[in-house]
């Protein structure tokens, strides 16, 4: 597949920011954000929401930023670095969500703005409180040139139970209705097994997206890692369609490069740039 271009050596590379939590496994979050940005030649600025306690078994706990310190983080990049989009990931809190909503339009940011909207992990530790759903809802969805759930997150958002393509369909309209330009449902290994098909939703048409669908267990990041290539794909002025296009074959490539990791579940890797 082709990439996204370089920067020469010494050149300023483009900039994302990411507003998400950190890992202490190294497999999500932030440091997941920070590997894929890297190996696409993207400069990665991070406002730092939470603080997880993990490792490839599961989420122990984590540890929240406070408000005030996610926005001045958010505030001091985006004032001196500049930055061509931004990705959300764990949130964490209805005010971390509140904040950054209120940040955002008191930047009056204009750039691409991609919101995974994580409520939990793989092993279904909660990574975003309940109450701040409607927080992402009413405050961040708004703000949001696409949104990027998967099927635990469509339930919790929209209360549709996505199970074939009509219902995929309906709940791309009903998260559209929220507010977000643009929706990506992330279907999984709904229309076969050995398929993932996501679709994409902008109010008017719908985009279909089919990868094949890997087998094995190391696939955490996942999420992460096509959020922020989809991002990185937007900073560069790709439409929506294309980046998400770049997206699904750039995470498809990590799921093909994971590795084993711990005694759990090991991380999908944008290592294989390397090689
Ligand atoms: O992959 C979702 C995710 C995002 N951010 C953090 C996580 C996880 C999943 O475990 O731990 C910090």
């Amino acid at each position: 597949m082709s990439y996204l271009p370089l920067p020469a050596p010494g050149t300023t590379p483009l900039r994302v920011l990411t507003i998400a939590g950190s890992d202490s496994g190294g497999g999500a979050g932030i440091e997941a954000d920070m590997r894929t940005m890297a190996l696409l030649g993207v400069h990665a600025c991070v406002a730092v929401s939470a603080v997880t306690v993990q490792n490839t078994l599961g989420v122990n706990g984590f540890h929240e930023v406070p408000g005030e310190v996610v926005a001045g983080q958010i505030d001091a990049v985006v004032t001196d670095i500049g930055i061509q989009a931004a990705k959300t990931g764990m949130l964490a809190s209805s005010a971390i969500v509140d904040t950054v909503a209120a940040t955002w339009r008191r930047l009056r940011l204009t750039v691409p703005l991609v919101v995974d909207p994580v409520c939990a992990s793989m092993h279904g530790d909660a990574l975003l409180e309940a109450s701040a759903l409607d927080s992402l809802r009413d405050q961040l969805f708004p703000l949001a040139t696409l949104v990027t759930p998967n099927l635990d997150e469509v339930r919790l958002l929209v209360g549709i139970d996505v199970v074939d393509v009509e219902s995929q369909r309906a709940a791309a309209k009903a998260l559209h209705a929220l507010g977000p330009r643009w929706v990506l449902v992330k279907g999984g290994h709904l229309r076969s097994s050995d398929r993932s098909c996501d679709l994409l939703y902008d109010g008017a048409g719908f985009h279909e997206f089919d990868s094949e669908r890997l087998p094995g267990g190391n696939d955490h990041g996942g999420g992460d890692t096509l959020a922020s290539a989809v991002a990185c794909a937007l900073a560069h002025g790709y439409s929506v369609p294309d980046a998400v296009g770049f997206g699904k074959r750039w995470v498809t490539e990590c799921l093909r490069a994971a590795y084993p990791l711990g005694h759990g579940h090991g991380p999908v890797s944008p290592l294989f740039r390397l090689t």
